[in-house]
């Protein structure tokens, strides 16, 4: 390829021990990014470089280091698989160009292999399927893509096929569209002659038809039986790939090397640079602390150019910060470039105040990543040693600022501090984290899950605020029950005569807020609330009355109609040998779940339906212990439900509750 030189991002993403971070290793090592080839096994890989990954084999972390391919270079993120780090994919997933998703060909399309083409799909990424693990006993490319087919997306495209030795031993890769094969190791079993010469011929009429699903113009020439040519017929593949409509599956066992080659050049050619934004535009999508360097803010520019000294100012700040420093990725290194262009992404330094999700220049720019993650559960911290409560507090900030979802929370009345968590594989890791980064020795209470609440009926919320002097603000709300999943729909039918605009806007800013916390302490959610009325008094009303206020009438009328617990549900899938079918569908039972029939696939016993955190919690453990190992049970978030009658879930309140009116309004007073 002989064009101009481009930047593309590309994330890695597969369900847990797919082999992400294996085939990434491969990827670096064969384009010379990297000298010496790691192993998972071994905790020698390039983007595996936290203690706890190596220890472990998994990856918690999302990690990118960059590669030249044939001139163009290729930022790579290796993103973490286990559904208790989804928070890292997601973070990922909106700064991406193209994607690599691959699946197990032994394993299969999986329950967050799923999750991650709906994302993709959402976002119109576009995306390769890599077949990785194709050495393995029971391994098979062609049930594979038909499940991919199948469950994915009959747009998928299979444009390699593996290639066996006389023992049937994987050897090598087809590029289907050319006659010879690239990277035999080995002598291949000579595939029969009248094979040899139809795949080519077979592939044109399966790609045509396939693209011709969506591509009008094709579907015109195959009804003529008018077939495109092979340099056509890359031209289409590679146009279709590049808007995400087709999805080219390439194949390989990453362990080994064999098929890398061809799947970097998959990737130059199907998943290419964008086009440049016309204008600034960029977003803060990693926070990252080096001992030597301090903070940095990771930043994916869309549009336009940023340098060292240039004075910036992120979106929700007030304040502008001059850059000190851009770095951007040289391989596994990080080197002091001076500026990023479009296209590219860059760690910056000199913004203090940057979070995950800032935006710099113009947001109509920045594609938006589709929430996924959900921490379900929440857990209090617990030193070892009572001494360290303020370092450890100090250290858990650190880590909230790269993971704003943990959603620290300091309990002053009770002198505790809480996090939000997606799994125990993730409490695990903060503990291991809290030791090797921060010398900490803390462990955390037993989890219990994050409950919300939503208005039992239609009911009024009044508040007239008008003592003790000098204060003005008097608001009715109507607040009503909304659809499940809606979460909240505000709106004001409040006369400007009465209540300023000013203040209604600062209303509508306080509603959220307000509703952090409901009857029984947990955040209220799936309704309407509608501003009906509101006066201001022209000497009297002081502009944060209304933030005092808003509160009040809120708490008000969710205290007149009262709030229901929701409870969060999940979607699984068990799949165990049949022998223990009978244990599970009663376990199942006792947990409330709600299934399909179940199936049986061979040996295996299916059952996929929905089931509540708060009594499945243990029971991916559980199930693996009593079938020794043998049966698997995987979950995500489906939504919030109903929880039954009679259950009790109090959370204590943070702060003073608005219901408790005078105490409310002096503690309310003296913190503005
Ligand atoms: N047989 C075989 N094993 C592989 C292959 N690729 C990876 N593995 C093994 O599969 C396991 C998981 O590999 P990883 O690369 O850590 O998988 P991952 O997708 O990064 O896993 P997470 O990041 O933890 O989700 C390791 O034991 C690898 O050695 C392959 O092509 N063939
Ligand atoms: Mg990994």
């Amino acid at each position: 390829m002989n064009s101009a030189p481009t930047i593309r991002n590309i994330g890695v993403f597969a369900h847990i021990d797919a082999g992400k971070t294996t085939t990434t290793e491969y990827m670096l090592y064969r384009s010379g990014s990297i000298r010496s080839l790691g192993s998972v096994d071994e905790g020698t890989t390039s983007t595996d470089s936290l203690d706890v990954e190596r220890e472990r084999g998994i990856s918690v972390k999302a990690a990118s280091a960059s590669l030249n391919w044939k001139g163009h270079k290729m930022n790579l993120i290796d993103t973490p698989g286990h559904a208790d780090f989804l928070a890292e994919v997601e973070r990922s997933l909106g700064v991406m160009d193209g994607a690599v998703l691959i699946v197990s060909a032994a394993e299969g399309v999986q329950a967050q292999t799923e999750v991650l083409w709906q994302a993709l799909q959402l976002m119109h990424i576009p995306t390769i399927i890599y077949i990785n693990k194709l050495d393995r006993i029971g391994a098979s490319f062609e049930r594979t893509a038909k499940d991919v087919r199948r469950l994915l997306s009959p747009s998928a495209l299979p444009v390699h096929m593996p290639l066996y030795a006389e023992d049937d031993s994987f050897v090598a890769i087809q590029e289907l569209w050319k006659t010879e094969p690239r990277s035999e190791q080995r002598p291949i079993k000579e595939l029969d002659a009248a094979l040899q010469k139809t795949h080519k011929e077979v592939f044109r009429s399966t790609a045509t038809e396939v693209i011709a699903e969506f591509d009008e113009e094709l579907m015109l020439r195959y009804i003529e039986s008018d077939l495109p040519n092979e340099d056509e017929l890359t031209a289409l593949i590679a146009k279709h790939s590049a808007s995400a409509q087709l999805f080219p599956i390439c194949c390989g066992c990453s362990q080994k090397g064999i098929g890398i080659t061809e799947l970097l050049d998959a990737m130059l050619s199907f998943l290419p640079a964008p086009p440049p934004k016309p204008d600034l535009a960029g977003i803060v999508f990693k926070i990252e602390r080096e001992r030597s360097m301090g903070r940095a803010a990771w930043v994916r520019l869309y549009g336009g150019k940023l340098r060292n000294r240039d004075i910036v100012r992120l979106s929700d700040h007030e304040e502008e910060h001059k850059i000190t420093q851009i770095r951007v990725l040289d391989g596994l290194k990080r080197i002091d470039a001076g500026e990023i262009g479009a296209g590219d992404i860059a760690a910056i330094y000199g913004l203090p105040n940057a979070e995950i999700g800032d935006i710099i220049g113009d947001p109509q720019l920045v594609p938006q990543a589709p929430e996924m993650a959900v921490p379900l559960l929440t857990a209090r911290v617990i030193p070892e040693n009572g001494a360290d409560y303020a370092r450890t507090a100090e250290a858990l900030q650190e880590l909230t600022d790269e993971d704003p979802l943990l959603d620290l929370t300091w309990l002053p009345e009770l002198r505790e501090l809480h996090v939000r968590m997606m799994g125990a594989i993730q409490l695990e890791v903060l503990t291991s984290m809290l030791k090797s980064r921060f010398d900490l020795n803390v462990g955390f209470g037993p989890p219990a899950v994050i409950y919300k609440e939503t208005p039992a009926k239609i009911c009024e919320g009044r508040v007239a605020y008008l003592m003790p002097k000098p204060c003005w603000a008097i608001l009715h709300f109507t607040i009503e029950p909304g659809e499940r999943g809606s979460g909240l729909v505000y709106r004001s039918r409040a006369r400007a005569d009465d209540i300023l605009p000013a203040y209604q806007n600062e209303v509508e800013r306080r509603v959220p807020e307000a509703l952090k916390q409901g009857l029984y302490g947990w955040e209220v959610t799936d309704l309407i609330v509608t501003l009906t009325y509101g006066q201001h008094h022209v000497w009297h009303t002081h502009p944060l009355d209304f933030v005092v206020a808003t509160p009040m009438g809120i708490m008000n009328g969710l205290a007149a109609g009262g709030t229901k617990l929701l409870e969060p549900i999940l979607r699984f899938r068990i799949s165990v040998p049949e022998e223990h079918a009978g244990r599970v569908m009663s376990d199942l039972s006792r947990m409330r779940a709600e299934f399909a029939a179940p199936s049986l696939e061979g040996e295996r016993f299916i059952v996929e339906g929905t089931v509540p955190a708060s009594t499945s919690m243990d029971y991916s453990a559980d199930l693996r212990s009593f079938s020794a190992g043998k049966g698997v049970m995987t979950a995500s978030f489906d939504g919030y439900r109903e929880a039954p009658e009679g259950t009790e879930a109090l959370r204590t309140r943070n702060g003073i509750n608005p219901l408790d009116e005078a105490k409310y309004i002096l503690s309310a007073r003296s913190a503005l």
